[in-house]
């Protein structure tokens, strides 16, 4: 699918502002490779502050008749967008797996079905939206919703699209306008987004789309004072940049931000039947998903049965062209987070731990690809310390540590020792033990007996370093609305 105004290609793939394809002001690019191959894919519009602010004024301008629509028309507007998506469903599958290196399959599956069902879900959900009255001391109380005006929309490379949409759904669902940044690794799905509300003739300045790097793009939409609220999902240390310039604005915030997570398997864990999602859960987008389990703790008893059994999936796992249909696991993002992971592995290997399967691309390179692709085979660590480097810290790539306890508290002592608290999932053939077991875990979402399993209407994000504020069902509509309370006395 050719790019408007960009496209495979060194086309350059523009902004979009005012409801225009726009170049950067100062007519500067940036290249979008592709992971597998090193291949340059386009130029991309490289932005700076200039461009931010055009956007926002683009914004600000559409706000006032956009707020001015009813709920019931903005209903429409999502299922019309949720409709020309799924029409691009390919396109967009094909797109991700290009600019992210993700298994085609795996782009089709997760990233353009969420992508659809984003803009479903809060169609649905605006339809039903009740907002509360309250009636006392002679009074009635009317909640009333209005949008926070301009938001700015800051999203990571990992679910391009999925998170773009996660945002921008519910925002113009509240009559909020947009700009938005995504990720300059992975802009071509954002551009697509971009093509198709133009094509249904969103009104100008609803959307807005500005590339860039993050902080010559991103911290603009931060730092700008008109842009009323901040929706960021990446890195914790960027998250930390960002909640420090926009507090003292304060501006509405919320950050959705890394994790370490913990897969759990009790000593009653049925692994004749979960060894396929304990697998799925460490090494889905090559564990470049922040609700991956990257530590899985394992009850001593069933400790060597596990160990043979994952052991023997993961060497099985299918690495190669993310564009094969066959393909269950690609590249990582780029050859810069290559080397990252590789620090990784090699930090566990000196941390004392013992590599089961895998290693960095030199010990255990991805048959016939070729060597400019960002491949690595997935990485099981056995023998570290739970409070090793290795087993706290982030690493965001195919490689787990996995870990034995003796007792239900020692292992929630394990699970709860790092300085994040996005997920997890516990793994028991008593579900109820598991429910009990789930309370103790020190993060925003823990599944039992599943993993990725996820109602939209439920509230999404994490503790501690993960992050602040929860998005999702009402959460979101809340976060992209201001409640203004109407007290009326009653005659
Ligand atoms: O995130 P970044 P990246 C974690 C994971 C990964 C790390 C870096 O550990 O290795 O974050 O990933 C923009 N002001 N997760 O590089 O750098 C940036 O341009 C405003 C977990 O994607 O945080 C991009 O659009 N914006 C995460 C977005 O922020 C700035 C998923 C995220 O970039 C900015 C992805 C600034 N100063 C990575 N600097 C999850 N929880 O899902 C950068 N950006």
């Amino acid at each position: 699918m050719a790019l408007r105004s960009g496209g495979a290609g060194l086309n350059p793939i523009l902004n979009y502002i005012d409801g225009q394809f726009v170049a950067s002001q100062s007519g500067r690019t940036l290249a979008t490779i592709n992971p597998a191959t090193g291949e340059i894919i386009a130029q991309v519009a490289r932005s700076n502050g200039d461009d931010v602010e055009a956007a926002t004024q683009a914004a600000l301008k559409a706000s006032k008749a956009w707020s001015a629509t009813t709920l019931e028309q903005r209903v429409k507007w999502l299922h019309s967008i949720a409709d020309a998506l799924e029409a691009k469903s390919e396109a967009i599958a094909h797109l991700e797996s290009l600019d992210t290196g993700k298994p085609i399959s795996l782009a089709r599956r997760v990233d353009a079905n969420r992508s659809v069902s984003n803009f479903r879900f809060f169609a649905t959900m605006g339809g039903d939206d009740e907002v509360p009255t309250f009636s006392a001391n002679g009074a009635v109380n009317h909640v009333h919703r209005k949008p926070v005006g301009c938001v700015g929309l800051i999203t990571p490379w990992n679910l391009p699209l999925y998170l773009l949409t996660w945002k921008v759904a519910p925002a113009l669902l509240m009559g909020n306008t947009i700009v938005a940044k995504p990720s300059e690794l992975t802009p071509l799905t954002a551009h697509l987004l971009a093509e198709t509300l133009d094509e249904l003739g969103l009104p100008k300045g609803v959307f807005n789309l500005v590339n860039g790097y993050g902080p010559e793009v991103g911290q603009a939409i931060v730092e700008h004072p008109s842009i009323g609220g901040i929706s960021f999902t990446g890195g914790t240390s960027t998250g930390k940049i960002v909640a420090a310039t926009a507090a003292p604005m304060f501006k509405k915030l919320s950050l959705e931000l890394g994790g370490k997570n913990a897969t759990i398997l009790l000593d009653d864990a049925p692994l004749e039947t979960i060894m396929d999602d304990i697998v799925r859960a460490s090494f889905t987008n090559s564990g470049q998903v922040c609700l991956c389990g990257s530590r899985v703790l394992v009850h001593e008893g069933i400790y060597d049965e596990f160990i043979h059994s994952f052991t023997a999936k993961v060497s099985a796992l299918n690495v190669g062209d993310p564009m094969d249909e066959a393909t269950q696991m690609g590249s990582v993002i780029s050859m810069d987070h290559r080397k990252k992971v590789e620090a990784y592995i090699n930090l566990g290997l000196e941390e004392g731990g013992d590599i089961l399967t895998g290693g960095t691309s030199s010990h255990a390179p991805v048959a016939n690809m070729p060597e400019e692709g960002a491949f690595l085979r997935p990485t099981v660590f056995a023998n570290l310390s739970t409070s090793s480097r290795t087993a706290t810290e982030e690493i965001f790539g195919p490689v787990v540590t996995v870990h034995s306890f003796a007792t239900d508290e020692e292992a929630i002592a394990m699970a709860n020792a790092t300085d994040y608290g996005l997920a997890g999932s516990v793994w028991t053939a008593d579900i109820e033990r598991g429910h009990a077991f789930a309370k103790n875990i020190e993060s925003g979402i823990v599944w039992v007996n599943t993993w990725l399993n996820r109602d939209l209407r439920t509230p999404f994000g994490g503790v501690k370093q993960s992050g602040v504020g929860r998005e999702g069902g009402t959460w979101s509509m809340d976060f992209f609305s201001e409640l203004t309370n109407i007290c009326i006395r009653q005659p």
